[in-house]
């Protein structure tokens, strides 16, 4: 099967009892046993529910694993992903990441002595620098929130593993429509499904994806024993979401990349963040390693104030002022105060986040209304 088939129809099929079409929302907490522990497949709902089952067959399918485990948020997601480790291990991450991924890491996982370096990985040799006996995990994320760059997937996922070291990519600014992170080598998979997944802002969930059994049986260890679980509604809503994704995806880009050019040819504007552009410095490993240039944009102003980008973001009628991205609408976002606002402010200046970014995510409106938008909030 194709992608855009396998968006549809991978690992659903009509319900048994009543053959219904779409994946019901099975509202229960629990699962008859016709004696201990004789039922069938599901026990209690923490554990499994079919409606849950349903979703992780689709991410598994689209992200070319053979398992994948939903959780209540991205965050839930990575969060079960580190506690597989243990006090003492060492984590290399990417320096450009998003900030709740950065206090999770730091605020949470420090504390009980997991060890993190945060390092410029468009630069593989900053990456094997960081290595150290104890590494056991380098966490990619590629196009990177809000800068975003490009990491060479392969060449970090061959190095980790010439090293023994497992390589997880958070796949939430492409979605498995631009990237398929384990078939360029990557160990492990994991989305924000609130974002492209889901698609229409209405629900928050996170799935990691691998083909690593043992892996994977702590992540389902996890999910059984800590319980960040999404509930059936929210898996039936991400569900339906995930059948658009190539066309959400698809226009998003289009338009993003009509945008894109208009920023970049603005004389308000500094400078365009996009992968798509030929100045990008990863534009030939994006377009290697990407089927497309993604719907996220982030630019600076010429006034490169704060308070000039934050009376931009103010005024835009179409693009909403909001956290988040990849629904159907457009939103804009200031990533110094909002999502990245837990990272230390040096800290972010020395990633190259300034106060003055500004951060777009491209819906699929009419392009022309979104570019007009955009274009009086510059010029107001
Ligand atoms: O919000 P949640 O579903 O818990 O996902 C966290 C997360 C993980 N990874 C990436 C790359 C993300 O962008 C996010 C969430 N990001 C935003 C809310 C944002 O506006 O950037």
């Amino acid at each position: 099967m194709k992608f855009n088939t396998k968006a549809i129809h991978a690992g659903q099929k009509p319900e048994e009892t009543s053959g219904a079409v779409m994946p019901p929302i099975f509202q229960t907490s629990t699962y008859v046993q016709k004696a201990p522990n004789q039922h069938l497949g599901y026990d209690y709902a923490r554990v499994g529910n079919p409606t849950r089952t349903a979703l992780e067959k689709l991410i598994a399918g689209l992200e070319e694993a053979t398992f994948c485990a939903c959780f209540s948020s991205g965050v839930g997601a990575i969060d079960a992903i580190i506690k597989t480790l243990k006090p003492g291990d060492h984590v290399i991450s990417t320096n450009d990441l998003y900030g709740g991924t950065y206090r999770l890491f730091t605020s949470v996982f420090e504390p009980y002595g997991i060890g993190f370096s945060f390092v410029d990985m468009t630069d593989i040799q900053q990456v094997e620098a960081a290595i150290n006996p104890n590494t056991r995990l380098i966490w990619i994320e590629t196009p990177t929130n809000p800068l975003l760059r490009i990491i060479d997937i392969q060449a970090v996922a061959e190095m980790s593993s010439q090293n023994g070291i497992l390589s997880a990519v958070d796949n939430t600014f492409a979605s498995p429509y631009l990237q398929q992170p384990l078939l360029l080598g990557a160990d492990i998979v994991m989305h924000s499904t609130t974002k492209y997944l889901g698609g229409h802002s209405d629900v928050i969930g996170g799935a990691v994806a691998s083909n690593h059994e043992e892996f994977m049986e702590k992540i389902r260890f996890q999910v059984k024993t800590t319980g960040a679980v999404p509930g059936p509604m929210d898996c039936y809503l991400t569900l339906r979401g995930i059948k658009t994704l190539h066309i959400r995806v698809e226009r998003s880009v289009e338009n993003a990349k009509k945008i894109a050019l208009f920023l970049n040819e603005h004389d308000k504007v500094e400078h365009v963040h996009y992968p798509g552009l030929p100045n990008h410095p990863q534009f030939e490993l994006a377009a290697r390693q990407m089927k497309d240039s993604g719907a996220m944009i982030s630019f600076s102003l010429k006034d490169n104030t704060i308070e000039r980008a934050v009376q931009l973001m103010a005024s835009t009628k179409i693009f909403t002022l909001a956290e988040s991205l990849g629904g159907v609408e457009s939103l804009i976002s200031h990533p110094a105060s909002m999502t990245h606002g837990s990272i230390p402010k040096a800290i972010r200046e020395k990633a190259g986040l300034s106060d003055s970014l500004i951060r777009l995510s491209v819906g699929i409106e009419d392009v022309e209304d979104l570019i007009h938008d955009v274009d009086l909030a510059l010029t107001s």
